[in-house]
């Protein structure tokens, strides 16, 4: 069977532009709306604290203020304008009362809050849920971190001087962090506490990245101490089998397999058999890839599901394929009750769309990110890692 792999130039998303980059520049279209309106707001109400100013009785706050005037604004809202006292720049020579009219000053334009109200919100909240859409972000996803972020913000008193490309920021990361932390699973601590064997089954479309990601997850394990049985469940595909060994070979495990075209849940039974006979901790099964469209390869899976019984069951599949991995997700755990998703290739991923969304969607836990090639680039996947390389914090 041919392989439907997609082939991946790392360089393109390590390279000059970076993880998640299309995400971070699509993004700044929604921290602009923010801090023009932001600013506009700060600007009409530093109009009224002059208006207010030219009462009578306040003469000797302005000639204070003057000293005390800061930039009204990261941003530069005001800090072009004319100061806003020029008229009553006149020195004070009464030391004793300088606190009070500092003070006083203080109130009309260090305190001054703006608040943000709904209406003001409706261009950026616009930008955001465009940025997410072309990024991939499920429609349902997007609408609900809109909504998130929309709570946060509406209401929210802003001081004159806050930084306004902050406040975008903190929002959006509190919204992502919510949706993500939603259906978070602690995998070590599934292991942790499962009977052994545990045995763990893989499936997905072809060339997603499942063998890889089984040898990636045997070595995690390995390294906290637990024994691993690969099982050769990939009965299918030309070379599967032999892929595996090799795998097998490298990190110096024991490969349980059949003739290719043998019975795949045959070879899995095996595997948990040998497991158990010699004491191993959990058997890594891998499967054929299966386009969900296949009635026959999913009726196939199906079976091999009901007759293996997993006790996890992941679903595999490649963060760049964006709404369509998400999409194949939805379908495959309507087949089969996945218990989680590792997503792959996350390294050549521009977009993020998928990270976000398929948790969201699928009801269930994104366990892990493959993040290269190497039997090391696999990163348990914890929702503040997400959003620190979302928001552009940090690198993979
Ligand atoms: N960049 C990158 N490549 C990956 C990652 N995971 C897997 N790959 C590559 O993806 C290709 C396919 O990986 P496989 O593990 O063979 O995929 P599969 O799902 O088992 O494929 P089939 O058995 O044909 O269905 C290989 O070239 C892997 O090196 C990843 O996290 N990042
Ligand atoms: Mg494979």
């Amino acid at each position: 069977m041919k392989r439907a792999q997609s082939s991946i130039n790392i360089s393109t998303a390590r390279g000059a532009k970076g993880l998640f980059s299309r995400f971070k520049e699509k993004l700044s279209d929604f921290k602009e709306a923010l801090s023009s309106k932001i600013a506009e707001k700060v600007s009409l109400a530093e109009k009224m604290a002059v208006k207010k100013d030219e009462k009578p009785g306040d003469e000797e706050i302005g000639s204070q203020a003057k000293e005390v005037l800061p930039p009204a604004d990261g941003n530069g809202a005001s800090s072009a304008k004319a100061p806003l006292f020029p008229e009553k720049a006149v020195a004070d020579n009464k030391p004793k009362s300088r606190f009070s009219f500092l003070e006083k000053a203080k109130s009309l334009i260090f305190e001054q809050e703006v608040i943000l109200e709904e209406k003001d919100l409706e261009e950026p909240m616009w930008a955001l849920e465009m940025a997410l859409m072309e990024s991939d972000v499920a429609l349902p996803v997007a609408e609900e971190i809109v909504r998130e972020v929309k709570s946060n913000l509406v209401g929210m008193k802003r001081k004159i001087g806050a930084d306004t490309g902050a406040i975008a920021e903190q929002s959006l990361r509190n919204a992502l962090l919510t949706i993500l932390s939603r259906n978070y699973l602690d995998f070590d601590e599934y292991i942790k506490t499962k009977e052994k064997p545990v045995k763990i089954l893989f499936v997905g479309v072809n060339g997603t990245g499942k063998t890889t990601s089984i040898a990636k997850l045997a070595r995690y394990l390995m390294n906290q101490s637990y024994s691993v049985v690969l099982a050769a469940g990939d009965t299918f595909r030309a070379g599967a089998i032999e892929q595996l060994e090799v795998h097998g070979n490298n990190l110096g495990l024991k490969v349980v397999k059949h003739k290719t075209g043998g019975d795949p849940a045959a070879v899995i039974f095996d595997a948990v058999e040998y497991a158990k006979a010699h004491n191993k901790d959990i058997v890594l099964a891998d499967t054929a890839g299966r386009l969900h469209t296949n009635i026959n390869l999913m009726d196939q899976m199906r079976k091999i599901v009901r007759v293996t019984k997993p006790d996890l069951l992941i679903f595999v599949d490649e963060a760049i394929a964006g709404n369509d991995a998400v999409e194949r997700a939805r379908l495959f755990n309507e087949s089969v009750p996945i218990g989680g998703t590792i997503l792959t290739k996350t390294d050549a991923d521009a977009k993020g769309g998928s990270a976000i969304s398929i948790a969201y969607i699928t009801g269930k836990p994104v366990l892990f990110l493959g993040i290269g090639q190497t039997y090391p680039d696999l990163v348990k996947f914890e929702p503040q890692w997400l959003v620190d390389r979302l928001m552009g914090e940090a690198e993979a």
